[in-house]
């Protein structure tokens, strides 16, 4: 077949390439289908993939521009770049201390609940100059790059007034203009009930209804609102009635759901039509039905329970089993899940929650993308998509869960461009 346009990137010789070729999402047994080429070739255009095939015949037919840059994958394996669902990148000061105390026995909601936590992380980012937070989130979405990120939520949540959390979106707006991942923009003024309002908590619902949310519509500085719905955090009513005005406003919604306790968070995400709910670990049977009917998408966080050092994992293979959209994320935030690598959640996710290699593939991709309402641009490698693309040190794609805790990320794409080079000397 003729290809018209001229390519500014071409692969060959890659020995695994997993286009994710087929539906968008992955249900059930589909999770299993990686649209796997073995010996495979694939060409880009400017930001876009033109054609990906069996290595011979993409690189005989592909006409090449001028300059375009060739690579011979060696039998490597190529994936989609990873799209990360679930992060809180934008604080201030990390907070091992809290680590500590949780290995001396106190429990995340103990350390909350005692002016810690995400109140702690509050009093730091207001008084946090912007260009300081900028530059700070600026590394840690480096690191995630480096581990093959190329597209990424990016929640607020740390300001809890109209003007911080507004710094925070505008922070997440100029990084996602700078910065090569490509950032999607959640409101999260429902994270926590700051210091001023404990003893008014009512006052700060209406807060964020009345004035956050028209505001941060008002500006366009957000795609998404989420609401931490959990015991002691904000209640079932009061989530329905933030979630219901954010949608009345026209913002998707997403939510964190059932972590610490079973609330009904699963079961109200799908009432009110959300894009996903997260973490569920304790989502009940109901929730995880009604899920599967409005197509939800559980965002899974083993990352979370580990960091946790919790016993119970979310029930992952009961979801996949029900017909529950399934992505993975790394919730990277400084209180409950400190890590930018999507990989190690991998390992916990084959581990911990029993996922396959090709369902983990599957839920970092094209059921990530469909998490973030991005499955025509990407999550698959198919022409007219983004070439957000990862070139792995590794021959096998199931090498990815079970070589646990390194990176073998070597090369990334991002909109066709070289972003990342990690390749050891000796491996080109
Ligand atoms: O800063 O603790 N669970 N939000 C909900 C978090 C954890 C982030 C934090
Ligand atoms: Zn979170």
């Amino acid at each position: 077949m003729p290809i018209e346009k001229k390519a500014s990137l071409l692969i060959t010789n890659i020995g695994q390439l997993v286009t994710m070729e087929g539906p968008a999402p992955r249900i059930g047994k589909a999770m299993s289908d990686l649209g796997l080429i073995e010996d495979a070739g694939l060409a880009a255009a400017g930001e876009e993939i033109l054609a990906v095939g069996k290595s011979k015949k993409i690189g005989g037919n592909t006409p090449l521009a001028e300059g375009c840059t060739v690579i011979d994958a060696g039998g490597k394996v190529v994936t989609p770049g990873f799209v990360d669902p679930h992060t809180h990148p934008v604080f201030s000061r990390t907070r091992e201390n809290e680590f500590e105390m949780r290995l001396q026995g106190k429990t995340y909601m103990e350390i909350a609940n005692a002016g810690g936590g995400i109140r702690s992380s509050v009093r730091d980012l207001r008084e946090t100059s912007k260009e300081k937070l900028t530059k700070m989130t600026r590394r840690r979405l480096d690191r995630m790059l480096a581990y093959g990120i190329t597209t990424c939520e990016a929640k607020s949540g740390y300001g809890l007034s109209t003007e911080s959390e507004i710094k925070q979106l505008e922070i997440i707006k100029e990084l996602n203009e700078s910065h090569p991942i490509d950032l999607v923009s959640t409101f999260l003024g429902a994270h926590e009930v700051p210091d001023e309002y404990r003893d008014k908590r009512e006052e700060y619902v209406d807060l964020v209804i009345n004035e956050m949310i028209p505001e941060v519509t008002k500006h366009n500085l957000a795609e998404f609102s989420d609401i931490f719905c959990e015991e002691g955090v904000f209640d079932i009513d009061q989530s329905r009635r933030i979630q219901a005005a954010a949608k009345k406003a026209g913002l998707g919604l997403k939510f964190h759901a059932d972590e610490l306790a079973s609330t009904g968070g699963a079961e109200l995400a799908a009432e009110l039509a959300a894009v996903s709910a997260d973490h569920l670990v304790y989502a009940s049977d109901e929730g995880i039905k009604a899920m599967a009917k409005s197509g939800t998408a559980a965002v899974l966080l083993p990352g979370t329970t580990f960091s946790l050092a919790g016993k119970q994992y979310a029930p992952a293979r009961k979801m996949i089993n029900e017909g529950v959209v399934v992505a993975l994320s790394t919730d990277c935030n400084p209180g409950s899940s400190c890590s930018e690598s999507l990989s190690i959640i991998i390992s916990l996710a084959a581990l911990q929650m029993r996922l396959t290699a090709a369902e983990c593939l599957s839920a970092v991709t094209v059921n990530s993308a469909y998490a973030l309402n991005r499955t025509s641009t990407v999550g698959q490698l198919q022409p007219g998509m983004l070439a957000d693309l990862i070139i792995w040190d590794m021959n096998d794609y199931r090498e990815l869960p079970y070589h646990y805790g390194v990176n073998l990320v070597d090369i990334v794409f991002k909109r066709g461009k070289q972003v990342v080079n990690n390749r050891l000397a000796g491996n080109a």
